[in-house]
């Protein structure tokens, strides 16, 4: 895969990509990373990528133009790439982008500084916008490589032979179990017994159970949307009924 940036600041994408698994899979040739500098098809005696808002206001907006003839530049290589924008006005950035982004050949994101964009480069030149969260960055640098990250888990080779962007807990749409390794005693706290019992079976359960009520505890809304058997759904009114039973006696020890 090849993810073409367009940035001010190109030398952001360095680091990132020289370390641990993006590193080796970049080493493998498995995914590329082109980071272009925008002011390079910017004009002028100054090279301005921003202006003035029309109608006043305070900040600087990126204009189109520079914008429009480095994407028309990139797309002459890969005219199937799609365009991508990372705002706080995007679509929320899920694991299931990610999965779908991986099996684009090309991917090409727009990295905006100042305030904000001239409208016109989301009307004329991009396919999709997202966000990365509810809060605002100095720039589109960090998101973009964000999702660069989470889209490359998806790349055949980049994670090892377990597969593991396939069993994350994100992608059945529920949160992580809780994990331990050694020591079985550490300031006080004992790792729960079942998971010292040898007992696959009964691992499975509780850490499955320990899924939804995690779920359940901090991000109910997952529950809407999450894959879940019959059995998880008993699970989950099991709990829900035991806390309102919790609640109503007065126990002041919930969650
Ligand atoms: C994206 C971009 C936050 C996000 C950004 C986000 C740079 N901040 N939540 N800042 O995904 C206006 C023009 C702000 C560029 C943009």
């Amino acid at each position: 895969m090849i993810f073409d940036v367009l940035t001010l600041f190109p030398g952001m994408f360095a680091s990132p990509l020289q370390e641990s698994i993006l590193g080796r899979a970049v080493k493998q040739g498995l995914l590329q990373v082109r980071a272009h500098n925008l002011r390079d098809w910017a004009e002028g005696k100054h090279l301005t990528t921003d202006d003035t808002p029309y109608g006043g206001g305070d900040g600087m907006v990126m204009k189109p133009e520079p914008v429009a003839r480095a994407v028309a530049a990139l797309k002459q290589s890969s005219a199937a790439a799609k365009v991508l924008l990372m705002t706080p006005q995007g679509k929320p950035f899920k694991q299931s982008d990610a999965e779908r982004l991986a099996d684009e050949e090309g991917l090409i994101f727009i990295c905006g500084r100042y305030e904000g964009f001239d409208e016109r480069i989301r009307q004329a030149l991009v396919d999709e916008e997202f966000s990365i969260g509810d809060f605002v960055l100095t720039g589109g640098e960090l998101p973009a490589m964000v999702m660069i990250d989470a889209i490359s888990r998806y790349l055949p080779g980049v994670l090892g032979s377990s597969g593991s962007a396939l069993s994350d807990s994100f992608v059945d749409g529920l949160l992580e179990y809780p994990q331990y390794t050694r020591p079985a005693e550490f300031n006080g706290l004992a790792v729960p017994e079942v998971l010292l019992s040898g007992d696959h079976g009964k691992i499975a359960q509780w850490r499955r159970e320990q899924q939804l009520l995690r779920t359940l505890l901090r991000r109910p809304e997952l529950l809407e949307t999450a894959f879940l058997s019959e059995e998880d759904r008993a699970y989950i009114e099991k709990i829900k009924y035991q806390r309102t039973q919790q609640k109503a006696s007065g126990d002041t020890d919930v969650d």
